[in-house]
C-alpha cells in the first residue's frame, strides 16, 4: 500500500516531549540514520559561500521577511569569517496566513533553531531565513531556485506536495542543496528527505462526520485548485468517508481557483448551500474564511481541516481533523541539525502514530456535536488507532 511509514508498531509517541519523541520515532525500528552523515556541520560547509550575512527569522508573520544583516562592517567581516553553524532556509510556497500548515511549518522549523542554538556560541548558532513565495505560483520555481543559487542554505525547508516537482531540476543544478519537503513524498533522491500524513484517514474521519452530521445527506468539498493529492485521496477518502457514515449521502467538490479569494469562497459556499448541502470541508487557504461566513449566516455545519478550528465558528465548525506539522517540522529539522536525517527516506504518519489526531476534547466540539455522534467518532478513530479499520481497504 502506502510507502515509508515508520512506526508500524502503533507505540505512542509523546509529543508533549519533543527530545524524546526525536529519538523514539526515528530511531525506533534500530536503523543507522548516518547514510551520508547528513550533519551540517562537518560536510556542506566547506563549499559553503564565504560571503554569508547572518539571517534570522522574523518573528511577525509579515509576508515580506528580510534579511537581517549586521549594520556594522567590522562586526559583520566577524561573523562571516567565524560563522560555521547551519544555514536553514523555509520556502513557504503560498502565505502563512490563513493557512495553518505553512504557519505550523515556520513555527516548527523556528522552535528547532532556538532549542539548538540554546547552548551554542554565536558562531556556532544556526541562522534562519524564511521566505513566503506568496501565491503566484508561477513565480515560485524561480524564487526557490534563487534560495539555491545563493548556496548560503545548507537545506531548505518545503512544504506541500507539488515541491518534489520544482526541487528535481534544481538539484540538478546544485547537486550539494539538500531539501526537507513536508506534506509532499519523494523516495530515493539523496538530496530530499519527505514527511507526509495520511490524508486517507484525515479524509475519511472528516467524511465520517460530515456524514453523520449532514440532515440532507449531502456534503461538499470545497478546494482551492486540483492536485494529485486533492483529486486522489482528500476527496475520494472524504467521499468514502462520507458514505461510511451514511451509504446514501451525496458527495460533491467545487474549486475556487486559488487559495485567497473570500468572496468566491462565499459564493460557492452559498451556491451549494441553496442546493441543500448543508456540510461544507473548505481547504482553500484564505478563501476558507468566506465559506464559513456563508455556512454561519446559513445555518449550516463546517468541517475542518488541518487545525484546530473549532474558534474561527462556534456552533458552526463540527470537527477538526489536524496534522502535527509544527511537531513534525520541529522533529525534522531537529533530526536534520543532529546530523541523524535519513537522505533519499519518504515517511508517512498517520492516527496511530498520533500525527492525524480528530480533536474530540475541544468544549466547542462538546457542545456542538450531539453524545450520540461524538460516541460514533470516537469508535471510528479508535479503530484507526488500533489498526483494526484500515480505510484503504
Ligand atoms: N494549503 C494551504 O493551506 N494553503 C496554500 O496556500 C496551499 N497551497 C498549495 C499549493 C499547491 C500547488 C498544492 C499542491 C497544495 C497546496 N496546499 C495549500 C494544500 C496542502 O498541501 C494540503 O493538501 C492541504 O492543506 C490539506 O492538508
Amino acid at each position: 500500500m502506502l510507502a515509508g511509514c515508520t512506526n508500524k508498531d502503533g507505540e505512542k509517541k509523546d509529543l508533549s516531549a519533543i527530545p524524546e519523541a526525536i529519538v523514539s520515532f526515528f530511531k525506533k525500528d534500530g536503523k543507522a540514520k548516518n547514510k551520508d552523515d547528513g550533519n551540517p556541520a562537518k560536510d556542506d560547509k566547506a563549499v559553503k559561500d564565504k560571503e554569508k550575512t547572518e539571517k534570522k527569522a522574523d518573528e511577525s508573520s509579515d509576508t515580506k521577511k528580510k534579511t537581517e544583516t549586521k549594520t556594522s562592517t567590522d562586526t559583520k567581516q566577524k561573523v562571516e569569517e567565524t560563522h560555521t553553524g547551519p544555514s536553514i532556509a523555509v520556502f513557504v510556497p503560498g502565505i502563512m496566513a490563513d493557512s495553518p500548515i505553512y504557519a505550523m511549518l515556520a513555527d516548527g522549523v523556528k522552535n528547532a533553531v532556538t532549542q539548538y542554538n540554546y547552548d551554542k556560541k554565536a558562531s556556532d548558532k544556526a541562522e534562519l531565513y524564511i521566505l513566503e513565495a506568496g501565491t503566484n505560483q508561477a513565480q515560485w520555481p524561480a524564487k526557490i531556485t534563487s534560495l539555491a543559487a545563493t548556496k548560503k542554505y545548507d537545506v531548505i525547508i518545503s512544504s506541500n506536495p507539488s515541491l518534489p516537482e520544482l526541487v528535481k531540476p534544481i538539484i540538478k543544478q546544485y547537486p550539494k542543496q539538500k531539501f526537507i519537503l513536508m506534506d509532499a513524498e519523494l523516495e530515493g533522491n539523496p538530496n530530499v528527505y519527505t514527511m507526509r500524513y495520511n490524508q486517507y484517514e484525515q479524509a475519511y474521519l472528516t467524511g465520517y462526520i460530515a456524514g453523520l452530521m449532514s440532515k440532507n445527506h449531502k456534503a461538499a468539498l470545497i478546494a482551492a485548485q486540483e492536485y494529485p493529492v486533492m483529486n486522489e485521496i482528500i476527496y475520494p477518502y472524504f467521499e468514502k468517508g462520507c458514505k461510511a457514515a451514511y451509504a446514501k449521502t451525496e458527495v460533491a467538490i467545487r474549486i475556487v481557483g486559488n487559495w485567497y479569494d473570500a468572496n468566491k469562497g462565499a459564493v460557492i459556499a452559498d451556491s451549494l448551500i441553496n442546493n441543500g448541502f448543508d456540510v461544507l470541508l473548505p481547504i482553500c487557504g484564505g478563501a476558507s474564511q468566506g465559506v464559513i461566513n456563508s455556512a454561519k449566516n446559513k445555518g449550516i455545519y463546517v468541517t475542518w481541516f488541518d487545525n484546530n478550528g473549532f474558534e474561527k465558528a462556534p456552533g458552526t465548525i463540527i470537527s477538526s481533523t489536524t496534522l502535527k506539522q509544527k511537531e513534525m517540522a520541529d522533529i525534522v529539522t531537529a533530526n536534520y541539525l543532529a546530523g541523524i536525517l535519513e537522505w533519499g527516506k519518504a515517511d508517512m504518519v498517520g492516527v496511530a502514530d498520533k500525527y492525524v489526531a480528530f480533536v474530540q476534547d475541544d468544549p466547542n466540539y462538546i457542545s456542538t456535536v450531539p453524545e450520540k455522534i461524538r460516541k460514533k467518532m470516537s469508535k471510528v478513530v479508535h479503530s484507526i488507532e488500533t489498526g483494526k479499520l484500515d480505510v484503504t481497504k
